[in-house]
């Protein structure tokens, strides 16, 4: 018996790696090929493995030291008469496999992969790829697109191919964020029960009619604490499911915008002198209720915008509901105004206070949000010109209202100071036509800029 010195072998062109795990501790028997340390550079993380028997008697390495070729990792009481370094690193795990043509489905990734030579020739950092990926057969000028790597040992990235479970998709509950194999039992048990879904599987889910995945790049994994200092907070249930539909009404609607102005200097008279007169009421008239009665008689006189997509039919609503988006303190929520058409902008504007408050106070319920024809966005009481909204599908078209501000105009004559009403109108170009969508701006403005329209 001899006690053997057990060194990091040559691991090609990184000069000093960080142990990230320690596996293994005095006392314990190791086998030739047992994995003793996991390694991480700032591109790869590997597992240097022994490369010989007998028991650990000593470690010389703990978390978080740095180690190079030729560094001590532990000392074993082994058989073998001289010091030796510990074998080269079997299977060094890839930063990010690298991307597919197209998304491959989950399963995929489960394909056998090929086992890693007992003694692998010394790594470099350019062939410090994972080549056991299914996808590392692709052509060697394929660009690596990763900006970081999901933090988990080479065992946990085997176990999660053999899954087939994307590990950049998963969240680490080890030190740093650190993925471990629960995490991706975890994972596979959410998938699997429905609660969660891959990227992946998302991607080629049909909505709304179906559609093929996306052949979208995996979300670039980025360990931010090295560029500074950060806080990680959960995000509300409210802007997890609104971020969900957005994505989904952002990349399955072609949206075209059109921005227009709309006079509305008499018609803020109006509202500020109606305001004045039932001062005593409780109840303030606001723009955005004239915008959703103006909306109302111009959905009236353009259908198309009053509909839904079903298949190949189109769906005509004879019925005028039409939802506001209200910032609240957990995120964005759309309340709906119902048969806003038989409704006066007073009562809207009574409906509308006391479905913001109840969105404020999260006391909305779903009957509240739902059967809007058309949306309204009004950023007009914080400020800004014009912006891009995203359909509330199933609707085709929103509109979206920014600060007015006086300007001059031209009246063929001289300059006027007139109140200017920035709209932006986003439409479903499956349904509507640009024609149809100016026209249908032009009428809105006609409406703002002479309200008795609204009775014709
Ligand atoms: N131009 C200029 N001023 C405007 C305006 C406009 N287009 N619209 C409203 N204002 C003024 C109002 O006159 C009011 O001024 P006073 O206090 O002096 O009377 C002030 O802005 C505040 O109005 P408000 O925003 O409280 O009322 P509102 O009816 O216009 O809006 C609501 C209500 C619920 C829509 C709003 O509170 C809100 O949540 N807006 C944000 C919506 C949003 O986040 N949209 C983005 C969705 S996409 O992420």
């Amino acid at each position: 018996m001899a006690l053997v010195e057990v060194k990091v072998p040559d691991i090609g062109d990184f000069d000093e790696v960080a142990v990230i795990e320690v596996l293994v501790k005095p006392g314990d028997t190791i086998k030739p090929e047992q994995s003793l340390v996991t390694v991480e550079s700032d591109k790869a993380s590997m597992e240097i493995p022994s490369s010989t028997a007998g028991v650990v008697k000593e470690l010389r390495v703990k978390l978080g030291d740095k180690v190079k070729q030729g560094t001590v990792l532990l000392v074993v009481e082994s058989d073998a008469a001289a010091p030796q370094a510990a074998s080269a690193p079997a299977a060094p795990a890839a930063p990010a496999p690298a991307p597919a043509p197209a998304p491959a489905p989950a399963v995929a990734a489960a394909a056998p992969a090929p086992a890693a030579p007992a003694a692998a020739p010394p790594v470099t950092a350019a062939a410090a790829v994972d080549r056991s990926s299914p996808t590392a057969s692709l052509p060697p000028h394929q660009p690596e697109p990763r900006t970081g790597l999901p933090h988990a040992s080479p065992s946990v990235r085997k176990f999660a191919r053999e899954l087939g479970v994307p590990l950049e998709e998963v969240k680490g509950s080890g030190p740093a964020g650190r993925i471990t194999q629960e995490d991706v039992q975890a994972f596979t048990k959410a998938v699997m029960s429905g609660q969660a879904s891959t990227q992946a599987a998302a991607a080629k889910a049909p909505a709304g009619g179906g559609g093929d995945g996306l052949g979208l790049l995996p979300w670039p994994k980025v360990d931010f604490s090295k560029f500074g200092p950060v806080e990680r907070t959960d995000r509300s249930r409210i802007k997890k499911i609104s971020a969900a539909n957005l994505h989904r009404n952002w990349v399955m609607i072609p949206h075209v915008t059109n921005h227009d102005d709309a006079d509305i200097t008499e018609l803020e008279a109006f509202r500020v002198a109606t305001n004045k007169e039932n001062d005593k009421s409780g109840i303030k008239v606001t723009m955005l209720a004239f915008l959703i009665k103006a909306s109302v008689a111009a959905l009236k006189k353009f259908p198309d915008f009053n509909s839904s997509l079903d298949g190949d039919q189109l769906v005509l609503k004879q019925y005028f509901h039409v939802g506001f988006a209200a910032d609240t303190p957990n995120g964005l929520v759309v309340p709906v105004i119902r048969d806003a058409d038989q409704k006066g902008v007073l009562q809207i504007s009574q409906e509308m206070g006391e479905l913001a408050k109840k969105a404020r106070d999260g006391k909305l319920s779903p009957g509240d949000m739902q059967g809007a024809c058309f949306t309204i966005s009004s950023l007009g009481g914080i400020g800004g010109r014009y912006f891009t909204p995203i359909i509330n599908a199933p609707e085709v078209a929103i509109l979206g209202v920014c600060k007015s501000q006086t300007e001059p105009v031209w009246d063929g004559k001289q300059f006027q100071p007139r109140l200017m009403l920035p709209l932006s109108l986003s439409w479903d170009h499956r349904v509507i036509d640009g024609a149809s969508a100016a026209r249908f701006n032009a009428y809105l403005g006609q409406i703002l800029g002479d309200f008795r329209r609204v009775l014709l």
